[in-house]
This record gives structure tokens, C-alpha cells and sequence, in this order.
């Protein structure tokens, strides 16, 4: 292995350029860092008011409480949910945006934007209870964008979000119920939460931590009805074929990294970019090439084949190449460093939301009225710095894996269904039934600097592989297998078992695609995992049993972001074994730790475990899985 915490090779050549220019990347940083303080990372250090830092010194007087008196498991449990709190309100408040703009496309009032998936949207309309017979399409998507806002901003207790109870089914409703965990207006949990681990509200660790789920379930509220509504607006992802890798980026071309979460900029640059390759061409250069990086290069690849140059650890590294002209920014998981790293080349950023600016970028303010304009002005921007690149500069590793992306979970029923017409996900029901696979796992999230880059998203995705799982991702994960080639059909080869090898023939025969179905089905951003869920609550109807006795398992390998603790937390309450690969700070409470990966077993049939080692981490996965195939078999 190199002497850099990454198994990308690519990655490992910028790493070596960034030393020999002297610039201290997040690589550099992490090491800076070491060692962490253990307060920090056990969980039991409190900054809740202004009487602390407060941490829990066990072995002097007076030292096993906080100055308030509160307890190492009320300080676990706050923290925790806190960045809940803070994940929720990032996924959802990207979901009322694209809420907002639908509205103003079902008003007429916005040009840019138009409704392109129409089956979707009376899918979903359906679905969520609005009457579509004989209606208007632009009166349908009004009443949606309508009940999608009021998922915001209802403050009425009895209510409950319609994004939860219209697309989960009935025994999950109900625990959710049960456990006093329904959510009813997205901003009220969120708001519900900072208040009640506000100092002197809540020292109870169990009603702390409820309160955390109910606005995990927000969460999944706001990131069904982004992937829904950013469906209908943009379409829904079709099998493509592209390539990932910093190799992606080309030395002729005007090079565009979309970067950030929110597809209602990056989509409209994906338009502005094909009609604007004859200016690039006048400027000297092959063209524009638009690359992406995190999520919002997940939503532009699934739905226009772009590209993936890297994830999140590895964004400076798309600037070390010198050949990137302008990365344009919205929001989440982009490192201000980036700035700095620009500063070494020619490389413009441009951040375009209100809230996400570094100083020193450029900064284009996006408005949906004008979204069109905004990105031709940013491209022509990447152009005029194209003409000021340094080719000395320019160094771009030679390395691309062909990449098969675009599962939408309505691209996979496609396939299904020309297996088994009427009941698609009986196909993947039945393989598990005979033997053939042992379940599906779901690898999601983040890169995480505690471990090596990319090496557990890869290596449990092999490791599940063999053991004949069928293999689900998303985010920064997906992008962490893209990278290392396992999204192809060369990759089944490699790496399956016989049991999933045998599954993905039968499903190449039937699907009839050009290219052979990929190891890893890339389900999208981290949004999609709305769409992960849909597929895990299908396996429970088919089967007929809780989505707590289906075989299927989640894995975090790499978490890092508040988002995918709300993510892993929603995932725990609807019942799915949920692996996290770094050490949770919930572990300076045995109380809240035991909670969370015992006591949840119990009520909602998920759990958490940490488990950085990906050897063992995937074992535990394989046993979980044939252990509900046994109870499943037991049951009959
Ligand atoms: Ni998800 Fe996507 Fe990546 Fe993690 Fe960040 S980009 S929303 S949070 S780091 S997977
Ligand atoms: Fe300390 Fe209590 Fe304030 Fe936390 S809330 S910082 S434990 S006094």
C-alpha cells in the first residue's frame, strides 16, 4: 500500500504532486489531528451552553457530571441526536427546494425547469392520495408540490408525514406509532429536537434518543420526496454507461466538476454545456467535459451519464490535476480547502447558494428564474480559464473503470420484470429462497479520513460479493466502487460467488442492455437512499413478513457527515441491521451504546454496530443475513 491513507491509485499520483508543490491536503490534515482527544470522540464532552466544555472526569469529586448535573448518557444521547438534527434538516431543506421549484413549474412562473417524467409524476401523485382522473398534469404536479411543502411546515401533533405513511407499509406505520416516533411536520421535529436537548429540557437518554428518530424519520421524508420530485423534474435514472476516475477529466477539453448535493443547478449546467461545446471549441479547446464529484455528481450521472471524477475525500485532487477549469459548487460535503488548492493552478470555484460561500471563490447567486443564464455564465467563466491554464501544470493519471449506473428502483423492476411481469421483486425473493444469493446489503455514505480512503467500501463490497450478496449503493460509496472498477460486469467476474454470478446471468439474459449489469447497483445520491428503502419495504411485501425479518443489511463502511447519521438512524428504525465502520461517539455511554446497538434490536428489529475492520464487519454481515434466512425458513 502507498505510504498515503488511500487505496486509489489515481489519488495516490495527486498526492505525490500535491507534496512536491507543497500543498498540505485533507490527507495531510487528518494526520495533523492525531491523536484525538477522548472526551471528543467517546461523546462525553457537552458544548451545549456556555458553562462548558463540559467532560466527564469519572475519578474527581463532582467531575462525573456536567456543571448542570447532567449525566455521561444525557450528553451522549444529546450530542448524537444533535447531529441528527443537523443531518435532517441538510437532506430536507434540499428537498423544500426542489419542492419550491416544482411549485413554480406547476405555476408556469419558472422556464427553466419543466415536468419530464409525467408516469412518475402520477405514480407519486397516486401514491401520496391526489386525484389525477381527467385532471390537468400541471394542476396534479400543483396539488404534489403542495403536499410535498406542507410536509415542512405542518405544526398539527396528530398529523403524520405523508412521504412516511404513504410509502412504508402498515406494520411499520404502526411501530412507528407505537414508539411515539411518527413525525408530523418535518420543521417541527427538527426544531422539537434542538429544543428538547437544549440545557435543562431532556436528561432522559431513551426519550432523547426517540426524539432523535422521529427526526430521522424526517429525514427519509425529505429525502423521498427530493428523489421523487427531482425525478419527475429532471427524469428517472436509466441504465448508462460511463467511466469514473480522475482519468475522467481531459487534457484537451474545458473541465467542469459539478460538485454538492442539489441537482437543480448541476442538471441545467448539463444542458448549458451541450449546447455550449461549440464556444469551448472557438476557445481552442475539444469541448466542455463536465465531471462530478459527491452526490451531485451521483444525481447528474444517474440521470445524464456524467461522469464521476472522485468522492469526497479526494476532491482537492481533481484540482491537483491543472487541468480543471472551474468547479462549481452548491452545498454539502465540499471542503473549503478547495479554494486553496485552486490558488496552486488556474482552477475558478464557483459557489451559487446563498448559504454555502467561501471566501475568495467566486460566487454567482443561483436563482431558479435564471438558471439557464447562471450556467452559461459559469461555463463561459471555465472557458476564459481554460485559456489561462498552465499545460505544464497539467498532469492527469491515466486511470478510468467503465462505470454501469442508473438503477432507479424502477430501472431494476424494468429488468425484473422481464423475469417475472407480475411480481418483479419476487425474482430477487426467490433467489434468496432457493439459496442462490443470501440477501441484498446496501453499502452507502461517506469517506472518512480515520480510515483509508475507499479500502472498506471496497473491500467489504468484494467480501459480500463471494459470500453471494446482492449489492445496493449510493453516495460517496457508490462513487468509492465506480472508482475502483467493481460497477461493471468484469467486476461480477471477478469477484461474485457462484450463487450471484448465476442470479446476475439470468438477469443479463433477461435485461437485454448493451452492456452487462454492473456487481454494485448505483442506486443514486445519498437522497436516493429513499429509493434504497423502497427497494427493502418491496422484499418485505413480497415475502409478506416486517421489513425487520427481510435479508438485507445496510453498511456505512466510511461515515463521516451528520447525514449519514440521520441516515443510519432511520435505517435502524425500520428494522435494518445497520453497520457503521468507524467507532460511533455513543461509546462513552455504555447506557446509549447499549441502546443503540442492543436495545434497538428489540423494538425495532434494527440495530447499530461499529466495526472498522472490513474482514470482520462483512462476516457479521454474511451471519445477519443467514440468520434471518433461517428464521424466515424456521417461520414457514
Ligand atoms: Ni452522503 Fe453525499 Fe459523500 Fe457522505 Fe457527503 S457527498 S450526501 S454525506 S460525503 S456520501
Ligand atoms: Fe455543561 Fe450542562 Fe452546559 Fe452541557 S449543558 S455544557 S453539561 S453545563
Amino acid at each position: 500500500m502507498s505510504e498515503y491513507k488511500t487505496i486509489d491509485v489515481a489519488a495516490t499520483q495527486m498526492l505525490d504532486k500535491a507534496k512536491e508543490i507543497g500543498f498540505l491536503t485533507t490527507f495531510d490534515r487528518a494526520k495533523a489531528q492525531e491523536p484525538r482527544c477522548t472526551f471528543g470522540n467517546t461523546g462525553i464532552c457537552c458544548r451545549i451552553c456556555l458553562q462548558g466544555p463540559c467532560r466527564i472526569l469519572p475519578k474527581k469529586p463532582g467531575g462525573n457530571k456536567g456543571v448542570c448535573g447532567a449525566m455521561d448518557y444525557t450528553i451522549v444521547a444529546r450530542n448524537t441526536v444533535r447531529y441528527i438534527a443537523g443531518g435532517a434538516a441538510a437532506h430536507s431543506d434540499h428537498g423544500r427546494e426542489i419542492a419550491e421549484t416544482f411549485l413554480h413549474v406547476a405555476e408556469g412562473k419558472v422556464k427553466d425547469y419543466k415536468i419530464t417524467d409525467t408516469d412518475k409524476l402520477m405514480r407519486v401523485a397516486k401514491q401520496i392520495g391526489v386525484e389525477t382522473e381527467g385532471r390537468d398534469i400541471m394542476a396534479i404536479a400543483k396539488d404534489v408540490a403542495m403536499l410535498a411543502l406542507q410536509e415542512f411546515a405542518e405544526v398539527d401533533e396528530s398529523k403524520e408525514l405523508t412521504w412516511i405513511t404513504k410509502f412504508s407499509n402498515e406494520t411499520r406505520n404502526q411501530k412507528f406509532r407505537d414508539t411515539t416516533i411518527m413525525p408530523s411536520g418535518i420543521n417541527l421535529s427538527l426544531a422539537k429536537l434542538l429544543h428538547q436537548t437544549h440545557i435543562g429540557v431532556d436528561a432522559d437518554p431513551v426519550n432523547i434518543i426517540f426524539g432523535g428518530l422521529k427526526a430521522a424519520l424526517s429525514d427519509v421524508a425529505g429525502e423521498h420526496l427530493a428523489t421523487d420530485l427531482s425525478d419527475i423534474l429532471f427524469g428517472t435514472g436509466v441504465p448508462v454507461v460511463t467511466e469514473a476516475n480522475l482519468g475522467a477529466i481531459k487534457a484537451d477539453k474545458v473541465n467542469i466538476a459539478l460538485h454538492g448535493h442539489n441537482p437543480l443547478l448541476s442538471q441545467v449546467v448539463v444542458t448549458a454545456a451541450k449546447e455550449m461545446q461549440e464556444e469551448a471549441k472557438a476557445a481552442g479547446a475539444a469541448g466542455v467535459n463536465l465531471v462530478g464529484i459527491c452526490c451531485t455528481g451521483n444525481e447528474v450521472l444517474m440521470r445524464e451519464g456524467v461522469p464521476i471524477a472522485t468522492n469526497f475525500s479526494t476532491q482537492e485532487l481533481a484540482i491537483m490535476t491543472g487541468a480543471m477549469d472551474a468547479m462549481v459548487v452548491d452545498v454539502q460535503c465540499i471542503m473549503p480547502s478547495i479554494r486553496t488548492a485552486a490558488e496552486c493552478f488556474h482552477t475558478k470555484i464557483v459557489t451559487t447558494m446563498p448559504i454555502m460561500k467561501i471566501p475568495g471563490a467566486y460566487h454567482f447567486a443561483f436563482d431558479e428564474q435564471h438558471a439557464m443564464d447562471s450556467a452559461k455564465k459559469i461555463i463561459r467563466l471555465a472557458i476564459e480559464a481554460f485559456k489561462n491554464r498552465d499545460k505544464d501544470k497539467v498532469c492527469i493519471p491515466n486511470i478510468r473503470n467503465t462505470v454501469v449506473a442508473g438503477f432507479s428502483l424502477e430501472a431494476m423492476y424494468n429488468i425484473f420484470k422481464k423475469i417475472n411481469p407480475e411480481s418483479p421483486m419476487k425474482v430477487v425473493t426467490d433467489a434468496i429462497a432457493a439459496g442462490e444469493i443470501k440477501g441484498v446489503a446496501a453499502l452507502i455514505g461517506c469517506n472518512n479520513l480515520k480510515g483509508t480512503h475507499d479500502f472498506n467500501h471496497t473491500t467489504i463490497a468484494q467480501e459480500l460479493a463471494k459470500n453471494d450478496v446482492l449489492l445496493l449503493a449510493t453516495g460517496c460509496s457508490a462513487q468509492a466502487h465506480a472508482l475502483a472498477g467493481l460497477m461493471n460486469g468484469e467486476a461480477v467476474k471477478k469477484y461474485a460467488g457462484e450463487g450471484l454470478k448465476k442470479f446476475h446471468a439470468r438477469l443479463n439474459a433477461a435485461a437485454g442492455l448493451t452492456a452487462e449489469l454492473p456487481l454494485m447497483f448505483h442506486m443514486g445520491s445519498c437522497v436516493d437512499n429513499s429509493r434504497v428503502q423502497d427497494f427493502a419495504t418491496a422484499m418485505a411485501n413480497e415475502m409478506g413478513v416486517d421489513n425487520a425479518d427481510i435479508p438485507f443489511v445496510v453498511s456505512a463502511p466510511e461515515a463521516m457527515s451528520e447525514k449519514a447519521v440521520a441516515i443510519g438512524a432511520w435505517n435502524v428504525a425500520y428494522g435494518n441491521p445497520t453497520h457503521v465502520g468507524v467507532i460511533a461517539p455513543t461509546v462513552g455511554s455504555q447506557l446509549v451504546n447499549d441502546v443503540v446497538t442492543k436495545i434497538a434490536e428489540d423494538v425495532f428489529g434494527g440495530f447499530f454496530f461499529w466495526e472498522p475492520d472490513a474482514h470482520k464487519a462483512s462476516a457479521r454481515m454474511v451471519e445477519i443475513l443467514e440468520e434471518r434466512n433461517w428464521k424466515n425458513a424456521m417461520r414457514k
